[in-house]
Parts: C-alpha cells; sequence; structure tokens
C-alpha cells in the first residue's frame, strides 16, 4: 500500500523512468538473466546511496589475486561512506547485480581466461544466450555493460577508474568505445578519473557532446581553467566542458537532468590525487610504446584496450599500480558521496 502512494505521488526524476522495485522485481523473477541482490533491492528501496562498480577491471585489467583485493576494498569503501555497493557483472550466464564477496572471487578468478568475456552492450545477449548447462559464460562488464545494468536495476551512480573513448586514428579505424554512445542514452552519472591518453582526449569530449552528455570535472578549490583530467595526470592539455565544486553540486546537477527527464548519463572527472599523479612526459613514453606494439600484434577492436593497458602495466611497473588503485578508491568515495548526496535531494 504504502509503496503503491510513494510511486504515484513521486516526481518526475530518474526513478520514474528506471523500473521501481516492483518492476526490479518483476524484471528478476521474469527474466532469468537477470539477478539483482536482495541487498541492492531493499537498499534501492529505502533510499540509500547504491554505488555500482564494474567488473571489466577485475576480468581484464588487474590479475589474479590482486583483482580480489581491490574489488573488496572498494566495496568497504562504499559502505564506509554510508552507501550499499553493487558489484556488476556476468556469472553463470546470468547478468548479476549486487555479487557477494564469494561471487566476486569466483569472478576476479576466471581473470585472463580465454572464455571470460568482455562484456559490452552488444555482448549482453551472447553473454546470457549462449553456453550450455554447465557451461555458461563468465564476464566483466565495461562501463556500458555496468550502466545498462544498474539502471535495469534503479542505481544512478556508478564509481570506475578510466572510462573508453575515441581511440587515436579513429577517423579511419572508426574504434570509438560503446561507453560513449552508452553515455549518451543510458542515465547513470559516472564517476571517473577521465581517460587515458592512449585515447584521443579532445575528439572523446567532442563525441560526447554530441551524444549530449554533461561532462564536468571536480575542482577541489582550484580556480580558472581546469583540465579535463588524463588518468594518471590532472592535466590532458584539454579543458573541461564544466567543473564541479563538490559532491552536492554533483548531486544538484543529476537531480537537475533527471527531474527535465533527461535519459542520457553523466560524466564526473576526479582528477588523481596530487600525490599519486605520474608525470605526464614519462606517460606519454609509456603510451607511445604501448600502442606501437599494439599495432604491430594487430589488437583491434575489443582487444585493443585490454592489450593496451597490459602493456602499459608492463612498461611502468609498481607505479602506476598503486596510483591506479590510488585514484579507483578516490573515485569509489566520491561516488558514495555523490550518492549521498543525491538519495537526501530526492527524500
Ligand atoms: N580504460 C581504462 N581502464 C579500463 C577500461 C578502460 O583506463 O579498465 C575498461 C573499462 O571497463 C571500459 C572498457 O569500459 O575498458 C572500454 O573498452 P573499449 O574501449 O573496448 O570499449
Ligand atoms: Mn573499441
Amino acid at each position: 500500500m504504502f509503496r503503491l502512494r510513494q510511486g504515484a505521488l513521486r516526481s518526475r526524476t530518474w526513478r520514474q523512468s528506471t523500473p521501481t522495485l516492483r518492476g526490479v522485481r518483476n524484471l528478476s523473477s521474469k527474466s532469468p538473466y537477470l539477478k539483482v541482490s536482495e541487498e541492492v533491492q531493499q537498499a534501492i528501496h529505502e533510499h540509500r546511496p547504491v554505488v555500482a562498480l564494474e567488473s571489466t577491471i577485475y576480468t581484464h585489467g588487474w590479475s589474479y589475486p590482486d583483482n580480489i583485493a581491490l574489488a573488496s576494498h572498494l566495496e568497504s569503501i562504499v559502505r564506509a561512506g554510508g552507501g550499499v555497493p553493487a558489484t556488476i557483472g556476468i556469472l553463470d550466464g546470468i547478468a548479476r547485480v549486487g555479487l557477494d564477496a564469494e561471487e566476486i572471487i569466483r569472478l576476479a578468478g576466471a581473470a585472463g581466461k580465454p572464455d571470460t568475456l568482455k562484456i559490452s552492450r552488444r555482448d549482453l545477449g551472447f553473454a546470457c544466450g549462449l553456453g550450455s548447462p554447465g557451461r555458461r559464460y563468465n564476464g566483466g562488464t565495461t562501463v556500458a555493460g555496468t550502466m545498462i545494468l544498474a539502471h535495469l536495476a534503479g542505481i544512478q551512480v556508478f564509481a570506475t577508474g578510466g572510462l573508453g573513448g575515441v581511440h587515436r586514428g579513429a577517423e579511419s579505424t572508426m574504434d570509438i568505445s560503446a561507453d560513449l554512445t552508452e553515455l549518451g542514452r543510458t542515465p547513470v552519472a559516472v564517476v571517473s578519473s577521465g581517460c587515458k591518453s592512449f585515447l584521443d582526449i579532445g575528439r572523446t569530449l567532442e563525441y560526447l557532446e554530441t551524444q549530449g552528455v554533461p561532462v564536468a570535472t571536480f575542482a577541489d578549490g582550484r580556480d580558472g581553467n581546469i583540465d579535463f583530467p588524463a588518468f594518471w595526470t590532472r592535466e590532458s592539455g584539454i579543458q573541461s566542458p564544466m567543473i564541479l565544486k563538490n559532491e552536492k553540486t554533483a548531486a544538484a546537477v543529476i537531480h537537475a537532468h533527471s527531474s527535465l527527464g533527461l535519459q542520457s548519463g553523466l560524466l564526473f572527472a576526479n582528477p588523481i590525487p596530487e600525490a599519486f599523479s605520474i608525470a605526464k612526459a614519462e606517460m606519454d613514453k609509456v603510451i607511445d610504446e604501448a600502442l606501437q606494439e599494439a599495432a604491430q600484434a594487430g589488437a583491434t577492436g575489443a582487444a585493443n584496450t585490454p592489450f593496451i593497458l597490459a602493456k602499459i602495466k608492463d612498461l611502468t611497473g609498481k607505479n602506476s599500480v598503486k596510483s591506479n588503485k590510488a585514484l579507483i578508491e578516490n573515485n569509489v568515495r566520491r561516488g558514495t558521496s555523490v550518492a549521498a548526496e543525491l538519495m537526501k535531494l530526492q527524500a
């Protein structure tokens, strides 16, 4: 009864465009391919801050067992901030929103295996629809894949490390990450550290503009022109289209965007903490080498990003892993706080 009234009185916000709890239950029970954990369903019902976390970083980025440590640490950061984490991925051919600790260990343990998939929008049907009893697919969801499933579950905020983008040379290869079109069509706010400069950051921002995606960078007390960050470095040479003072202002933007019924996602860039940033010149050299090796190896299409990321990791060693960890943690902290501020506005 209470649930019905609440639904009827709800203003035109994202919550209206996302499935209601009843919708989620229906979706979960009607579709054998989607399972939203009880904890996440409950948290959404109670309007607690929920933060989506992706899993391609565990299956195609970090290696075992570091990926498990990272996954559990990120979840604990969300909880410490008063939120509920929803790690998202595909396990045994079922799209899962809110994997538990054992399930994360299973998925992370499948990292690097040839039948562990990297799942973006186009891959969801294959990952869930193919396979045979006892041999269903496992896979990490990319930013795009994670956004889709988060939205189906009614989650509005998602924190990650880096975002896919327009690849250098895309004017001939047309390699543009499906993360960008997803941001154009799925109303989830993504907190990331921008994108790595093996991508064409200028064109990535142009593409996001075309897709109607609000893009802003957290200023943290800085004035004047602020760059859209390039993952390891706070500077990219490309100015951020907008800047945001803090999590509260980010939440205000999400609230206004959704209240207007806009169906696109939002991208909030959170620059790497200064202490962990790596000099641009140093990274440029490494990236050039990684790009050359990718070209020589013929790593194109969906294999391109994981190949380059692995090369960069090889070439930079421990230093870049430490920075990578620091920035993801920082994004998850920030994402949790944005989700908490948003819940206050939507109360
Ligand atoms: N960029 C990074 N780290 C990552 C990825 C991208 O710096 O882990 C992953 C994310 O899951 C992202 C995906 O969504 O790669 C993009 O792949 P593609 O370029 O094939 O769309
Ligand atoms: Mn691509």
